[in-house]
């Protein structure tokens, strides 16, 4: 199957999915082997790989070590349109269509999408959108966009609506990694009322209660990198886990 398929399949029988993303930057590729291993026994639905790494050259290395040690699907989520393995089981194929950087709306996608092909890898489309978050993020500093202001649900709104009638498959609002203030849930229950796509919801979150209040607003998946990062502690990634899912359920009962 298809990871995007699984992905829909997640939406549909379970209400919303956890997802933990491992930072190539964090550690050396056996470390990121073992966070794999942890995260796979706190019940997330799957592993995104990838980050500024602007301190390590080591991506295809830590892709395979993750890889061999996991039966989760393994998404890259590139911070730069070098972040390509054949060893993954799908990518983010992103557009920023939060900025008007032309160079991460079709720039970078025109220099990956030959290796993509090549590698034979599973691309899914997705509008990442930077929403504003207190303090100015490695995302929004190495983009050189502007985030989307937060207290205008409205605008990220229509630009998700956009994203969607240009055929994109995911929408992802993102308020970067280790942002003071997540995406607002008035944002993501106006994005949620205005299209149909799978929302994931990521940075900033350090809760699990925070969490499930994002998937009560509308988001399907929840992305959570620093806090693990931070402590890479099976029983608390297994209480988000519950939290996004028990938040989930919820939903499918409305
Ligand atoms: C960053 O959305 C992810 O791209 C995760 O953010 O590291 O703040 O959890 P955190």
């Amino acid at each position: 199957m298809k990871v995007y398929d699984s992905l829909l399949n997640i939406c549909k029988q379970q209400g919303a999915g956890f997802l933990i993303l491992l930072d190539p930057d964090s550690g050396t590729p056996a470390e990121l082997a073992d966070h794999a291993t942890i995260c796979e026994s706190s019940g997330a639905e799957a592993l995104l790989i990838g980050g500024s790494s602007i301190l390590r050259d080591h991506f295809c290395e830590a892709v395979a070590a993750v890889k061999q040690v996991t039966s989760l699907p393994l998404i890259i989520f590139p911070g730069n349109p070098g972040q390509l393995s054949p060893d993954a089981d799908a990518l983010l194929f992103l557009s920023l269509i939060s900025g008007r950087n032309p160079q991460h709306l079709i720039g970078d996608q025109i220099i990956a999408a030959p290796a993509v092909k090549q590698m034979e890898l599973e691309a899914i489309s997705t509008g990442y959108m930077l929403v504003e978050s207190g303090n100015i993020t490695a995302v929004e500093y190495i983009s050189d966009t502007k985030p989307l202001p937060r207290n205008k649900p409205g605008v990220a709104a229509a630009t998700a609506l956009a994203g969607q009638c240009l055929g994109l498959k995911l929408i992802y609002l993102e308020a970067g990694s280790g942002a003071d203030q997540s995406v607002p849930e008035e944002m993501i229950a106006a994005v949620r009322a205005w299209i149909d796509l799978p929302i994931i919801v990521g940075g900033g979150i350090r809760t699990p209660a925070e969490a499930a209040s994002k998937v009560g607003a509308g988001a399907d998946f929840i992305v959570i990198g620093t806090v693990f990062e931070n402590d890479s502690n099976a029983s608390m990634m297994k209480e988000y886990c519950d939290a996004i899912h028990e938040a989930g359920e919820q939903r499918t009962k409305l």
